[in-house]
């Protein structure tokens, strides 16, 4: 693989910058549950905007969070600061106190520091900690909830940690320090209340990626953006038991010198829910690597589909009635909750596809996936059985191929054409013959890979039920349910998460409540159309970016103001109008998506952090100047591609060569070809 080398530039701006921080004494801490530790969103979030934190400030840039001891065993190298230090001197302070840090190097692009804090070494303390909680905020937590227990337990030493740093850093160098601290979610925010409570002179951020009430109410079946300004926030929090976390949450967002959410939809819900605006939104990005030449994740996708094939092939053994080159892949996946990701709707358009395509006497076949973890009992016996006949045939084939070809050989060496009956041998037909057999099966090929725990109250199947999508041999639409993330020691497909989202043809991300969405975000990077909606983060921010998204692959289903009636109809007219694209088309659209990425770079959006953290300072300390403040505010645009948009290949009929698996080589298809095509349109 090769990636853009970063240039000379780059290089000498990086040493730079770290070195105007270090200058400047000005240090950001960024603190949170998931740092080196996997849980969801967030810990992508932190992970992959490292590179241009450490970037932007060097060494005076430092991870917080919870020592997790299984992850961060395979993610960080433990070390110990450069004695003397800052950090190292602060350690030590807190160790002296009995607390337990473990301190080193985060083992991902940029290599941030980061100081883990091991909550056990300070539960002892914890009844204290909720004393002076409840006396200096009326916050009570309950007994029972660990993780509010542990949340409490990690801001307070957090905040005794960057107590102790502020005192060494005053006394570090003639400036006076500026220090930023940075804290995601609820369960980071305790460190700032107890910063802010304690009057400790530090700026603060406070970064909100979901709302606590947004989450349950959406999971609830209300109408929910239609009501936001409705609800009565407390007791909802309440009914739900959530109330403390919900202050903790409130306090935080309150407290904090500067509010952030991930996007304007989440600025909407939080302004209503928590009762503050959103200073800046601050969006998600990603660690973009290129590839120095564009055809290069082309042919990803052709290496990983080939893949996908081979499972295809596998589970459908028996009822294989249909072609692999007229085939499409779509996906979904994400944390399992069935409405907030749209799982409801997308087996409801999937239904209404395969009856469009039935009707409309397609040769297309979609298989379409839905990946979401839940309880299981391993593989189920058809699907390993599947793939154990398809393997048994290829080996007997390949095996009968060799002596074929033998024969073949030796047979022409003599002077002589073989006759059929020179080739294949009785015994060897025999052999086939067996394999054949093996490939009958009684049932229809299942729509789960796996055992599900809870199978007649799981809802993927249910609706999958109720919709009667039974992989028939007339069905143009399979659905495969797999309850389980894909790593790439998966015994099925072999495939990881990101070879497989490669080797798929579209992601489908209905989502109701999504407040950033990196699913469809990370598709995009990797040349993958997607389907999102203007209940997204990420899709409105694509709308607001984009003048016509679906033209670079990003379709936008509209769930906020249309009925749910209307939501399912333009997702299945959208997959419907995908199906009838010609591979030209499809690979002409790759290449749109992948076009994108620079918008999704965290090298772009990095910047809005940076200016978060600016204001944060510019309160505490109003003499404090921002050198970077020219950069603020710029903005990108795509404007409609200058050719025509792909659409479906019927409205195409001048476009030259749009059959409908037409030319393949993604060297007639570049950009020069688009033009020529618009040319000779003109002309
Ligand atoms: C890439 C590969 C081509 C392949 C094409 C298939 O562009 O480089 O060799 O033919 O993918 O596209 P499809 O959309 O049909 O999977
Ligand atoms: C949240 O994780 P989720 O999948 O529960 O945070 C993510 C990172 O900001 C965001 O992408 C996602 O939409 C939120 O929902």
């Amino acid at each position: 693989r090769f990636y853009r080398a970063e240039s000379m530039h780059d290089l000498l701006s990086f040493m730079d910058k770290g070195q105007a921080a270090s200058d400047e004494n000005r240090w950001t801490f960024e603190c949170a549950w998931e740092a080196a530790n996997k849980v969801g969103g967030i810990y992508t979030v932190i992970r992959s905007k490292a590179y241009v934190s450490t970037e932007e400030m060097g060494d005076n840039y430092c991870l917080l969070g919870p020592y997790k001891e299984h992850c961060a065993r395979q993610e960080v190298e433990e070390t110990e600061f450069p004695p003397n230090g800052p950090l190292a001197i602060a350690v030590n302070a807190m160790r002296s106190k009995g607390y337990k840090l473990h301190c080193g190097t985060w083992l991902v692009d940029g290599n941030p520091q980061i100081i883990l804090f091991d909550i056990g070494s300070a539960a002892w303390q914890l009844d204290g900690y909720k004393q002076q909680l409840w006396e200096t905020c009326s916050l009570g937590i309950p007994h029972l909830d660990i993780e509010a227990n542990d949340a409490v337990i990690l801001g307070f030493m957090v905040a005794e940690f960057i107590t102790e740093f502020r005192k060494v850093a005053e006394n570090y160098s003639d400036t006076p320090p500026r220090v930023v601290t940075h804290f995601h979610e609820w369960q980071a925010g305790m460190g700032l209340i107890i910063l802010r409570v304690r009057h400790i002179d530090v700026a603060t951020v406070f970064t909100t990626h979901a709302t606590l009430l947004g989450r349950y109410l959406c999971a609830g079946n209300t109408d929910f953006y239609n009501n936001l300004d409705k609800f009565a926030v407390d007791e909802e929090a309440g009914k739900r038991q959530i109330y403390h976390r919900y202050c903790m949450e409130r306090a935080a967002a309150h407290m904090t010198h500067i509010f952030t959410t991930v996007s304007d939809i989440t600025g909407y819900e939080a302004e209503h829910l928590l009762k503050r605006k959103a200073d800046i939104i601050t969006p998600n990005g990603l660690n973009v690597k290129k590839f120095s030449a564009l055809h290069e994740f082309q042919n990803l996708h052709a290496l990983a589909k080939d893949k996908i094939h081979e499972f295809v092939r596998g589970h459908f053994y028996g009822h294989f009635n249909f072609d692999l080159d007229k085939t499409l892949y779509l996906f979904t996946a994400g944390r399992y909750e069935f409405g907030n990701k749209g799982a409801d709707i997308f087996i409801e358009a999937l239904a209404r596809l395969n009856h469009y395509l039935k009707s409309s006497g397609s040769d297309v076949t979609v298989v379409a996936f839905l990946i979401f973890p839940a309880k299981t009992n391993n593989f189920n016996v058809e699907s390993l059985r599947g793939h154990a006949v398809t393997k048994a045939l290829r080996d007997t084939i390949s095996d009968i191929q060799q002596k074929v070809g033998k024969r073949m050989y030796d047979i022409c060496l003599r002077g002589h054409l073989p006759e059929p009956s020179d080739l294949l041998h009785k015994d060897e037909t025999v052999r086939l013959k067996r394999c054949l057999y093996a490939l009958q099966r009684d049932g229809l090929p299942p729509v789960t890979t796996h055992n599900v725990v809870d199978d007649w109250s799981d809802p993927v199947l249910n609706a999958v039920r109720r919709c009667q999508m039974f992989n028939t041999v007339n069905d143009n639409v399979k659905v495969i349910f797999h309850p389980e993330f894909l790593t790439s020691t998966n015994p099925l497909f072999g495939l990881d998460y990101e070879e497989f989202v490669r080797g798929c043809h579209l992601g489908v991300f209905p989502s109701y409540y999504e407040p950033w969405g990196y699913t469809p975000a990370e598709c995009t990077v990797m040349g993958i159309p997607s389907i999102t909606t203007n209940l997204s983060g990420f899709g409105c921010f694509m709308q607001e970016h984009i003048a016509d998204p679906m033209s670079y692959g990003i379709y936008v289903v509209d769930r906020r103001y249309i009925s749910l009636e209307g939501s399912v109809q333009q997702l299945a007219q959208y997959m419907f109008d995908f199906t009838k694209m010609s591979r030209r088309q499809r690979i002409i659209q790759r290449n749109r998506t992948e076009r994108l990425s620079d918008l999704m770079d965290w090298r772009n959006l990095g910047i809005y952090y940076r200016q978060a953290r600016a204001q944060a300072l510019k309160i505490v300390y109003p003499d404090y100047v921002d050198h970077m403040d020219q950069e603020l505010g710029k903005r990108f645009n795509y404007p409609r591609p200058i050719s025509e948009p792909p659409s479906p290949s019927h409205s195409r009929a001048t476009t030259p060569a749009a059959s409908v698996h037409g030319s393949d080589d993604e060297d007639e298809v570049d950009e020069e070809k688009e033009l020529a095509e618009l040319r000779i349109k003109d002309n």
